[in-house]
C-alpha cells in the first residue's frame, strides 16, 4: 500500500487550544504525522510520494468558495485587525436571528465560520490544509488509477469541517474532497467509513441528501461527547440520502468487543450498499491511552479492525484523522493498515 505524506503539514502549528476552561499546546501536533510516517516506513508498508497539486476545483466541489477565501486570508486579516495572537472565534451568530447575514468584521466572520472555538487559525493554517486536501486526493488518484487501496497521511485532519464551517481542528474535509473526486470521475457508489473516535458531523451533513456516498459512523456518544450536536441514531439521511446514513454512537468506557459489534454492524451494511470504493477516516483516539477521548482499544485491536475491513473487499482510501496519544499513534494507524493488508 502506498502512502502519501507532505512536509507542509508542519506549517499548521498553533500554539493555542481553549480546552476545559484553560488555554492549553494543542493536542493535534505536527509530531502526530511524523510519527505515523516513520512507522509506515519502518514496517515497510510501501512506497512513500509526495502529493500532487490539484488546484481549488475539487475543494470547490465541497466548500463554500467564500468559506474557502476567510480561512486563506483569515490569518492575515486577523494581523491586520491589530490582533497578535491567534485568530480564534469567540462571538456566534445567535439562532433565533435566522438570517442570512454576511459577516464583515474578521471576528464576526470567525463566529460565522466555525462550528467550535477549540481550532485557532494560525499563520500557515490555509497552506498546510490546502496540502492536506491534496494529500487525500493524490491516494485518490491512486485508487483510481491502480485499483489499490492507499494511505493518505492528512493533518490537519477533516472530517468536522461543514460545507462551510471550520472547527474540531478541521478545516477541508478531507474524506469528503476525495469522495467527491470518485464521483467526478465515474465512480458510481462510494462509502465513507469512520473509526476516529469523534462523529464526523462535517462528512456527514455534506453528503445527508445523498444516496451516492454512504456515510456509516462508529464513534462516542455525542451526548458526552464532542461534536455533541450530531452522531445520533435517528440521524438517517434526508431526502435523497434517507437510509445512506448510519450512526453507531458507543458510551464511555467501550471496549474493544462491543465497538467490534458496532464495526461489524457498519461493516454489514456497507456490504450491502456494494460500494465500488470505500474511503475510511481512520482516527486513533478510541486508543484507551487518548488523552480527549472514552474508548479502551489496544494497539492489537487496531490489526484486528483492520482485518475485518479488508474482508469488503474494496479498493480502500485511509484517510487520517484524530488520536492524541503521540507515541502510540504510529503503531496504532500502521497496526490497521497492516490488519487490512494480512
Ligand atoms: O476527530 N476529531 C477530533 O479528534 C477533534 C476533537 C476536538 C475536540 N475539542
Ligand atoms: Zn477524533
Amino acid at each position: 500500500m502506498q502512502g502519501i505524506y507532505s512536509s507542509k503539514h508542519k506549517l499548521r502549528n498553533s500554539k493555542s487550544e481553549l480546552c476545559g476552561g484553560e488555554f492549553v499546546t494543542p493536542f493535534e501536533t505536527p509530531q502526530r504525522v511524523e510519527y505515523v510516517l516513520k512507522e509506515f516506513n519502518n514496517r515497510n508498508i510501501g512506497k512513500v510520494v509526495k502529493p500532487i497539486d490539484f488546484g481549488m476545483g475539487p475543494l470547490l466541489k465541497v466548500h463554500d468558495s467564500r468559506y474557502l477565501d476567510f480561512i486563506q486570508s483569515c490569518h492575515t486579516e486577523w494581523q491586520q485587525a491589530g490582533n497578535s495572537g491567534e485568530a480564534i472565534a469567540w462571538c456566534w451568530p445567535s439562532r433565533d436571528t435566522g438570517s442570512s447575514f454576511s459577516p464583515k468584521d474578521i471576528n464576526a466572520k470567525l463566529g460565522y465560520y466555525s462550528l467550535s472555538s477549540d481550532t485557532s487559525i494560525s499563520y500557515g493554517t490555509w497552506e498546510a490544509a490546502l496540502d492536506s486536501a491534496n494529500v487525500a486526493l493524490t491516494g485518490t488518484k491512486l485508487l483510481i488509477d491502480n485499483n489499490s487501496s492507499a494511505f493518505s497521511m492528512c493533518r490537519p485532519p477533516g472530517h468536522h469541517a461543514t460545507r462551510d464551517m471550520f472547527g474540531g481542528y478541521c478545516f477541508i474535509n478531507n474524506a469528503a474532497v476525495a469522495a467527491q473526486y470518485l464521483i467526478d470521475s465515474g465512480v458510481s457508489k462510494v462509502a465513507v467509513l469512520d473509526v476516529d473516535f469523534h462523529h464526523c458531523n462535517g462528512t456527514q451533513s455534506i453528503f445527508y441528501n445523498r444516496d451516492d456516498v454512504m456515510v456509516c459512523s462508529v464513534h462516542g456518544d455525542p451526548y458526552s461527547a464532542f461534536p455533541y450536536f450530531s452522531g445520533y441514531v435517528n440521524e438517517t439521511g434526508a431526502g435523497y440520502g434517507k437510509g445512506f446514513n448510519f450512526n453507531y454512537p458507543l458510551p464511555p468506557n467501550t471496549g474493544y468487543s462491543v465497538w467490534k459489534r458496532a464495526l461489524c454492524s457498519a461493516l454489514e451494511v456497507i456490504n450491502n450498499y456494494g460500494p465500488d470504493k470505500l474511503i475510511v477516516s481512520l482516527g486513533s483516539d478510541t486508543f484507551k491511552d487518548d488523552p480527549i477521548s472514552f474508548f479502551k482499544l489496544d494497539s492489537e485491536d487496531f490489526f484486528d479492525y483492520g482485518y475485518e475491513i479488508s474482508k469488503l473487499d474494496v479498493p480502500t482510501l485511509f484517510v487520517m484523522e484524530g488520536g492524541y496519544a503521540v507515541n502510540d499513534i504510529g503503531v496504532n494507524m500502521v497496526n490497521v493498515l497492516q490488519g487490512f493488508e494480512t
